[in-house]
């Protein structure tokens, strides 16, 4: 982290310095007013929106790195993940947020619950659509819970990469007169379409304030809730039908340890062993993610493992267990322990 240089340090180090001659009394010089000094424009920017829109991909996309898993299934993110970007202007903190839906269960109120505190306490609010997607009841759904919003809204036109040019004006258009939205942005999250007018624009409208947090934080989960998430985004790879809606991951433990060094005799290198559970509702579930003859849980692991590897620089062993919770998604209980990896 950089130190803070106080002010004045220079000149206090000057005056200590041998004391100068006698001056000759001269009238001072006028002095130049010193240009005032630009505020740093910060605040929380919440992207928003169905399913399935892109809002993961747009916060990997703006932070430069992973930060959220992604999947073309729905209702991938569950918990509201921060993504802190700072610059020399200020300091922008994306919320990326579960995809808003009716709910059913209690983890999808859960998942609401988050959606609604972002749109209540962000600066900003980023609305994301489908382009590829027509509209229906599930735009209508969101356009409502947006009416409460007090702070401005940007509407954007996700996915422009993949359709016609024609085809954004009409969204425009529609979109325009249902809301009033401060900025449209047609822009691709995967591609990195218009994303630097984007974050120009988001940055004009955030407030002037200091920086919430240190230039060195990128996020605000655990490496135990990206853990899990690394695992549970593999399996989404895999897995179809309801079975993405009842898999939940928890790492049970995380434990480094020194091994020796069979290549180096006499030095020892670090390993990181992890335990993980999968949870599902049914055997039947079970039996779909464990796979034939153990492939498709083994086929997890194995991504899983690089990743983690990759991002915490050594090796690692990864032991998957297939669990069944009845009905976990109505329980406070595994739904309190799921939350809580994240720290
Ligand atoms: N072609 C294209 N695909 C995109 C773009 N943005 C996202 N996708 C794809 O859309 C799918 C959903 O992306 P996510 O980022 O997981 O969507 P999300 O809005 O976070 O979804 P939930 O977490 O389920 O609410 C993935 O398959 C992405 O690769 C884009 O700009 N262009
Ligand atoms: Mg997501």
């Amino acid at each position: 982290m950089a130190t803070k240089k106080k002010a004045g340090d220079s000149a206090a180090a000057a005056a200590a310095e041998s004391p100068a001659p006698p001056a000759p009394k001269k009238r001072a010089a006028p002095r130049k007013k010193a240009a005032p000094k630009p505020q740093l424009k910060t605040g929380y920017v919440a992207l928003v929106g169905r399913p399935n829109s892109g809002k993961s991909t747009l916060l990997n996309a703006l932070i430069g790195q992973k930060v959220a898993i992604v999947s073309d299934k729905p209702q991938t993110t569950r918990i509201s993940i921060l993504g802190i970007k700072t610059t020399d202007k200020g300091q922008t903190v994306f919320v990326d947020n579960p995809g808003i839906h009716k709910p059913l269960h209690t983890l999808n109120k859960r998942m609401m619950n988050f959606v609604y505190s972002a749109l209540e306490t962000s600066d900003v609010v980023c609305l994301l659509v489908d382009a590829t997607e027509k509209f229906g009841h599930g735009d209508e759904y969101v356009l409502e819970a947006l009416r409460r919003v007090k702070t401005p809204v940007f509407l954007l036109i996700n996915k422009v990469d993949i359709v016609r040019k024609d085809k954004v004006l009409p969204i425009i258009d529609r979109y325009k007169d249902l809301f009033p939205f401060k900025e449209i942005v047609p822009i691709s999250a995967l591609k990195g379409v218009n994303l630097d007018l984007l974050e120009r624009l988001i940055t004009e409208a955030l407030p002037e304030a200091p920086k919430l947090y240190s230039d060195d934080e990128i996020s605000d989960q655990s490496e135990k809730f990206l853990f899990a998430e690394i695992v549970r985004e593999k399996i989404l790879k895999y897995v179809t039908e309801e079975l993405p809606f009842v898999t939940a991951v928890y790492i049970e433990s995380i434990e480094k340890k020194e091994q020796a060094d069979w290549k180096t005799p006499g030095e020892t290198r670090p390993v990181t062993y992890i335990r993980a559970s999968i949870f599902v509702e049914k055997d039947n579930h079970r039996k779909i993610v464990i796979g034939r003859h153990g492939s498709l849980v083994k086929q997890v692991g194995i991504e899983a493992r690089q990743e983690i590897a990759e991002y915490i620089g050594h090796k690692v062993f990864l032991d998957l267990q297939v669990r069944v919770r009845e009905r976990w998604r109505d329980s406070e209980d595994v739904l309190d322990l799921i939350e809580g990896q994240k720290g």
